[in-house]
């Protein structure tokens, strides 16, 4: 893997969702989303768009000598994806958990993979799997000038807005 952190600044707790094709396909974008806001997860970045085999191959580097990587980036590329970047306290294993387990057959009912996917080539939805991971994920998806650093109302007085 090649890609860094370097230069990051050092931010809220944050992290990558992404709807993947399948879940944009199947119109879950909202309820995909949500679920993150009524967790209480603050939006800091979204976009639709077509992923490029470069962008993938660096974001799944760590897949690369898995037999099953090769669909994955078919997969990946079939469809639009709609990425995202959450912000909050203890947003990335909170959302792991919200996600489910990669494989649908063993997601919790009440997770998203749970909920919605039953198999592993069609799991709807990433989610960064540590904090480390997330800052290269957004670094590699994002512009830092694409991020809103946005106040919540519910955190300022009246008076301020
Ligand atoms: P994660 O998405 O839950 O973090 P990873 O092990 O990082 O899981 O795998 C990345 C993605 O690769 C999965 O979400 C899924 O789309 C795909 N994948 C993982 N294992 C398999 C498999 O055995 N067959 C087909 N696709 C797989």
């Amino acid at each position: 893997c090649s890609f860094a952190t370097s230069g990051l600044p050092d931010v809220r707790e944050r992290t990558l969702i992404a709807i993947k094709p399948d879940g944009v396909q199947r119109r879950l974008v909202g309820q995909i989303i949500q679920r993150f806001e009524q967790r209480g997860f603050k939006l800091v970045g979204l976009k639709m768009l077509q992923a490029s085999q470069d962008v993938l191959s660096e974001h799944y580097c760590n897949l690369r000598t898995k037999p099953f990587y090769g669909s994955l980036l078919r997969y990946m590329t079939s469809g639009p994806l709609v990425v995202m970047v959450w912000e909050g306290h203890n947003v990335v294993q909170t959302s792991r958990t919200m996600v489910g387990n990669t494989n649908p057959a063993e997601a919790q009912a009440g997770t998203v993979r749970g909920d919605f996917s039953i198999h592993v080539s069609r799991n709807v939805v990433h989610a960064s799997d540590s904090v480390e991971g997330a800052k290269k994920e957004i670094q590699l998806w994002f512009q830092t000038k694409d991020l809103l650093d946005w106040d919540s109302w519910d955190q300022t007085s009246n008076d301020d807005v």
